[in-house]
């Protein structure tokens, strides 16, 4: 069944209404040239693949096209079953995956070890008549090629519906490897809650756009979302309200398991967050003795921030800090541990300084490495740290000044500039969901800036990469999100992933343009931007 979202429906009302404007003014209907039915052309592919070499004949898929795959590799029979997967509601066809034979014809995924540059996310697409070649030296690189090859596709094979042929790839070749090794984008599921299977369908279209991190905003004021075993009241307790009310929720640890495994399929690295010392009002309310006066806060559903702080001074602290960082980091496979840190107004700075001595080596002890915000700048950034930057054009020079310190003296960068990379940032003041604390944010402000050279005094090679948050505060379901991501949360990942030789902003919006109608066909609900020339359906 074809799923009929929020989207479709209006796309199709739209289409509709054109038609009959059509009938009534008794104009025959235009060609589907707009329509994107035919192949894309090579390299009309968000984010901008490194090179691309267009020429020769293009291949079709057809119903006796299979996939092949290496021969004991598990993996990347995974990664071939993802591919026929998606491809075989929309073709009909049958799609098979066999092992072997990835010298004969059709689509074929090939592990080489020559292939795809440094991190092995990289991947080399080629197409001849005969085949679609996929090689790449790691299961990374395979997938982030078969992403490739489905924007390389019709639009409407992307559907959950059978839809009509021919399904041709465009002849030539992509070599292809991303600027930076962290692309993450964030979801704060503390303001707002969001299930196991809402974030699973983020991570699916993080995917889409070779993100490769999920930071997962897991505690704040108004919500506690994991589980811990030594401290059972965060979740129950904390996490039993949200913004505005309500019943909020957590994860209980199958759940974030259950998180990790799908983002990891995805070849997405979850990254957790607890926030401290400050945006800690929910565990502040769930356990008295956190707090330095013994007495417990009452749970908070309002949006204002920097009234908590956990109690530097107290023992019960590090405790806490112990249990809670030594669950989640064995819950975690992958090598980062957020602590937040950020807009710790109820902390003094030689608190906060101190409160960070302590805390960095456990998360240290429990093997991770520390991403703060950038306020950690602040105090002493633990050798290996990385800072999340997330200020915007009224933060002041000493502030940038400390955080590009921090960075020549030997910290990591993630970018997140509020006004660029905030996905709750309105796009306009008519916006009906989201802050402008930063700004308005519309599609260009968003694309068009660069991670390398955005902190003056920043070494280059300082920069790990980008991140787009979103935060909850206004924002409580699926099509919301979708609705202030998209299409922004494309244009970071770009800059995460594509060579700078490759920004421009009049050759990005055509290729933005393109990613549309395959929104619609995903059933996502996506900002139509005046900045882009969406393609008439
Ligand atoms: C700030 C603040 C968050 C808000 C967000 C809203 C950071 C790092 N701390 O970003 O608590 O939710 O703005 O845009």
């Amino acid at each position: 069944m074809r799923r009929t979202s929020f989207a479709t429906t209006r796309r199709l009302a739209a289409t509709g209404i054109a038609l009959l404007l059509l009938a009534a003014a008794g104009t025959a209907a235009p060609a589907r040239a707009a329509e994107p039915g035919g192949p894309a052309p090579l390299g009309q592919v968000v984010p901008a693949p490194a090179s691309v070499r267009p020429g020769g004949d293009p291949y079709e898929i057809t119903a006796r096209t299979a996939v092949r795959v290496p021969p004991g590799n598990p993996e990347a029979a995974r990664i071939g079953g993802y591919l026929a997967g998606l491809l075989r509601p929309s073709t009909g066809y049958r799609l098979p995956v066999l092992p072997g034979g990835t010298d004969g014809p059709g689509i074929r995924l090939v592990l080489d070890e020559g292939e795809g540059g440094s991190g092995g996310e990289g991947y080399r697409l080629s197409v001849t008549s005969r085949s679609v070649t996929i090689s790449a030296r790691e299961g990374a690189g395979l997938f982030h090629g078969v992403q490739t090859l489905r924007q390389l596709l019709p639009a409407r094979a992307g559907s959950t519906a059978r839809q009509p042929g021919p399904w041709t790839v465009a002849g030539g070749v992509v070599t292809d490897a991303p600027r930076y090794g962290y692309r993450g984008a964030m979801l704060d599921v503390a303001r707002h809650f969001f299930t196991v299977d809402q974030v699973k369908r983020y991570v699916d279209q993080l995917a889409l756009y070779k993100y490769n991190a999920l930071h997962l905003h897991l505690s704040d004021d108004q919500g506690w979302r994991i589980a811990v075993d030594a401290w059972p009241r965060l979740a129950a307790h904390g996490g039993s309200t949200q913004v505005g009310g309500g019943p909020g929720g957590f994860y209980s640890k199958d759940d974030y398991r259950e998180i990790v495994r799908h983002a990891a399929s995805r070849y997405v690295t979850v990254v957790p967050e607890i926030d401290m010392p400050g945006h800690t009002n929910a565990a502040l309310a769930s356990y008295a003795r956190l707090n330095c006066d013994g007495v417990a806060r009452p749970l908070y559903t309002g949006t204002e921030v920097g009234f908590s702080s956990l109690c530097v001074a107290k023992p019960d602290t590090y405790d806490f800090v112990e249990d809670v960082v030594g669950e989640l980091a064995a819950l975690t496979p992958g090598p980062y541990l957020h602590i937040g840190g950020d807009e710790a107004h109820s902390t003094g700075p030689a608190d906060y300084a101190a409160f960070m001595d302590r805390v960095q080596p456990v998360v240290a002890r429990h093997g991770k490495t520390v991403i703060g915000w950038h306020q950690l700048a602040g105090a002493r950034p633990a050798p290996g740290a990385l800072l999340q930057y997330w200020g915007y054009g009224g933060t002041g020079a000493a502030e940038r000044d400390r955080v590009a310190a921090a960075a020549r003296a030997g910290a990591g960068l993630i970018l997140s500039p509020a006004d660029r990379a905030y996905l709750d940032m309105k796009y306009t003041k008519d916006t009906p969901l989201g802050l402008s604390w930063a700004g308005l944010v519309e599609v260009r402000q968003s694309y068009d800036w660069d991670p390398g050279g955005y902190l003056a005094g920043v070494p280059a090679a300082a920069v790990a990469g980008v991140e787009a948050p979103l935060w909850t505060e206004t924002i409580s379901t699926s099509a919301q999100l979708e609705y202030m991501a998209f299409p922004r949360l494309a244009g970071i990942a770009e800059l995460g992933w594509s060579p700078p030789a490759t920004h421009d902003w009049a050759a990005y919006r055509v290729r933005l343009a393109a990613q549309g109608p395959r929104w619609d066909e995903l059933g996502i609900t996506y900002y139509r931007s005046p900045q882009v020339p969406w393609l008439v359906t």
